[in-house]
């Protein structure tokens, strides 16, 4: 009987592993069986956007965390596939912040191309993995749920690529219960219009903090506020915004801050940031780690280091997103394929993962963090067939785009970069970034 590999979740990095096993399957390998299984209806992970929030029409909780208007906020150069570039797929360059329309159909495109939609089961979600040492075999339950039947299926490797930036860490401040306005995390924030001409509170200094407050200020809230736990984010901010402290706690609609001053408000946008959340994972199977580069217990990043034959994707905290996940997929499907050997010595492997973490700690700032995820790449796709690319010059693309950023945190999307993959140069966007409401494919491609 063929051996069988699970792979959980269809989003960029699921989809990448299913890709790594075509492209080897098309060089002539004979691959394992592959089923994916992806809990929504469609493919893209969070690029699959949904106007739902809390649950679905099913009652699962829902995936996406994305928004309308959202744009790249990283130079696409720095997340362009080796084997499948934009101008492949565009049949010309664009500029260098796609909106997520036109992201999505660049991860689709691809996928297309390699022809794997078969090998997924849409709107089935894992509900339990379990292992059994005597067999060596997994077994999942999965949860059909257009006919609402749950079975059972025995595979012999296992690849969670379900994400972490969808379950979110919501925190309490004393008075948000009678608070007379709206509070929402991240997670279900979808369009800016709903803070025009208000006085909004962000809590939260980190992407979305960021781009959630630019969002509303593009759209025309009145006024935002961004309260910080430990550093103010300290861009030149436009004349309506500021930031301040952590918040203490609400009277009314009276925010309190740290340093006793306070500000009236009208709603709250919490940007606090996700778990790693694996409700269908036992506890010898489940990844239990920070948001960070070097994640716990998994050999390269991607080896659970306590039963190698499962695998997760993408679960580092993300400079590099698209590309990385490529190179951990190649190099997944390696590992599967028996072309790369791991440890038989529980702590070699150890060993990796701690010097990992000793390595990012003594990273400084932004610039080795990057340094140090660029590194990570190349160490990954040194050991597979993925077509290598120029990942100095992808780190070179996020060290201007942070220069940008320090420069005018409006208009860092105004600026284009080098591809790494085709050597062209991208064009400048038609409307700067601040003034473009049209976020569609349409209106972005008409450069
Ligand atoms: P996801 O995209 O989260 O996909 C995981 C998939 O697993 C989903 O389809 C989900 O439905 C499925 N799944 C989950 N649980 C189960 C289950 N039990 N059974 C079956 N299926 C399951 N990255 C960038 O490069 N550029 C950006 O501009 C950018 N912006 C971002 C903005 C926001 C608001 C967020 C939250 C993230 C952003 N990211 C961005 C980072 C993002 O994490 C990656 O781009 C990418 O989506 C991660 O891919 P993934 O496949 O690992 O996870
Ligand atoms: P991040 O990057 O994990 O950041 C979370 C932020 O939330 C960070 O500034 C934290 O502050 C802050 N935080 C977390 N808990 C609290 C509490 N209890 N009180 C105050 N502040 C808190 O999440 P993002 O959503 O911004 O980004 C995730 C991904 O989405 C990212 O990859 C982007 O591409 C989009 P801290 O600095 O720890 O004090």
């Amino acid at each position: 009987m063929s051996k069988k590999v699970a792979v959980i979740g269809a989003g960029p990095s699921g989809l990448a592993q299913l890709r790594a096993f075509q492209s080897a399957k098309q060089k002539g390998a004979e691959i394992p069986e592959i089923v994916c299984f992806e809990k929504q209806s469609n493919w893209g992970g969070l690029w699959n956007y949904t106007w739902r929030t809390g649950v679905d029409e099913y009652g699962e909780p829902v995936h996406c965390s994305m928004y309308r208007y959202l744009w790249s906020n990283g130079p696409k150069e720095g997340l362009e596939f080796a084997d499948y570039s934009f101008e492949e797929h565009f049949g010309k360059q664009i500029a260098s912040y796609p909106p997520r329309a036109v992201l999505f159909d660049y991860i689709e495109g691809r996928v297309k191309k390699a022809g794997v939609r078969d090998w997924i089961r849409f709107s089935s979600p894992v509900r339990n993995v379990e292992y059994d040492p005597d067999t060596e075999k997994f077994t999942l339950t999965v949860h059909d749920l257009e006919k609402d039947s749950v079975y059972k299926e025995e595979f012999d490797w296992v690849v969670v690529a379900t994400g972490h930036f969808s379950t979110p860490n919501v925190p309490y401040f004393k008075g948000f219960e009678r608070f007379n306005g709206r509070v929402v995390h991240a997670h279900d924030f979808r369009d800016a219009r709903e803070f025009i001409g208000k006085d909004i509170l962000i809590v939260g200094t980190s992407y979305s903090a960021e781009d959630i407050g630019s969002q509303c200020w593009k759209y025309g809230c009145n006024s935002v506020t961004v309260s910080h736990r430990t550093a103010p984010m300290g861009y030149d901010w436009p004349d309506n915004w500021q930031e301040v402290p952590l918040l203490t706690h609400l009277d009314g609609k009276t925010a309190h801050f740290k340093d006793g001053t306070t500000k009236d408000i009208d709603a709250i946008i919490l940007c606090t940031g996700y778990k790693h959340h694996f409700p269908f994972l036992p506890d010898d199977l489940r990844l239990k780690t920070a948001n960070r580069l070097a994640t716990a217990d998994l050999w390269k990043g991607v080896v659970w280091i306590d039963n190698p034959k499962l695998f997760y994707l993408g679960m580092q905290d993300q400079w590099f997103t698209f590309n990385m996940f490529d190179a951990q997929a190649w190099f997944v499907r390696d590992v599967i394929l028996g072309r790369i050997e791991v440890p038989k010595d529980r702590d070699v492997m150890l060993a990796d993962v701690a010097d990992r973490v000793a390595r990012e700690d003594a990273g400084k700032d932004a610039h080795d963090a990057i340094e140090y995820q660029g590194d990570y790449v190349k160490e990954l796709i040194a050991e597979t067939d993925y077509p290598s690319f120029d990942v100095d010059g992808a780190c070179e693309a996020f060290y201007e785009w942070k220069h940008h950023k320090a420069e005018n945190i409006m208009t860092f999307r105004d600026h284009s970069y080098k591809s790494v993959i085709t050597g062209s140069m991208a064009p400048k966007h038609h409307t700067p970034w601040k003034d473009a409401l049209d976020d569609s494919l349409e209106s972005y491609l008409q450069n």
